[in-house]
């Protein structure tokens, strides 16, 4: 038996109805054999970041794993395809965004996954929420950084 990684994933959503789908979301990843739901943020409200369309709804949550990170991805995009994703072009608006931000202290370079999420201290979207539920994992200086992006708590 593998041992569990605590991992972290970020939701995000501005198409169709962007609650109902980072809620489900959240439900949907709960249900992935091999995986615990351990911690879910709040939803957040924020202004798209390079990135065009409605507000997103964006929210965090703590897992953990018997997966392999790669094996776990594959499921995050499963369920980004079954929410109705597509891809029309890079930052598109979209029904939902599921990434990996950590997997343990694990650090993946791989040609499909960037473990740390290589964008992930630039963002106010994902640093607020994993404060939420991961304080010992963010910085005050790396919210400080994020801290001019508008992001309200729902
Ligand atoms: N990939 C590599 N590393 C990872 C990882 N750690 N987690 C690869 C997930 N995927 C990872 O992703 C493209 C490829 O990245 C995948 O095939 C995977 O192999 P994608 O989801 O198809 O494309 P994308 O979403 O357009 O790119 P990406 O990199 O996820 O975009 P970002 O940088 O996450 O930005 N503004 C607000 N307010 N809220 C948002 O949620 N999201 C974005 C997306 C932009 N602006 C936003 C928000
Ligand atoms: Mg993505």
């Amino acid at each position: 038996m593998r041992a569990a990684v605590t991992a972290f994933v970020a939701l995000g959503a501005n198409l169709g109805d962007p609650q109902a789908g980072v809620t489900g979301a959240m439900e949907c990843l709960a249900a992935i054999d091999g995986v615990r739901l351990i911690r879910r943020s709040a939803l957040y409200r924020t202004a798209p970041i390079d990135s065009s369309g409605p507000d997103y709804i964006n929210a965090v949550v703590e897992l953990e794993t018997i997966l392999t990170a790669s094996d776990l991805l594959a499921e995050l995009q499963r369920i980004e395809q079954d929410a109705g994703r597509t891809r029309p072009y890079r930052n598109a608006p979209r029904s939902l965004d599921l990434d990996l931000l950590l997997f343990g202290d694990a650090r993946i370079d791989s040609a499909t996954l960037t473990v740390p999420h290589p964008r992930m201290l630039e963002r106010a979207f994902v640093l607020v929420p994993l404060a939420e539920i991961a304080p010992h994992r963010v910085s005050s200086s790396q919210l400080a950084a994020v801290g001019g992006q508008p992001i309200t708590r729902i």
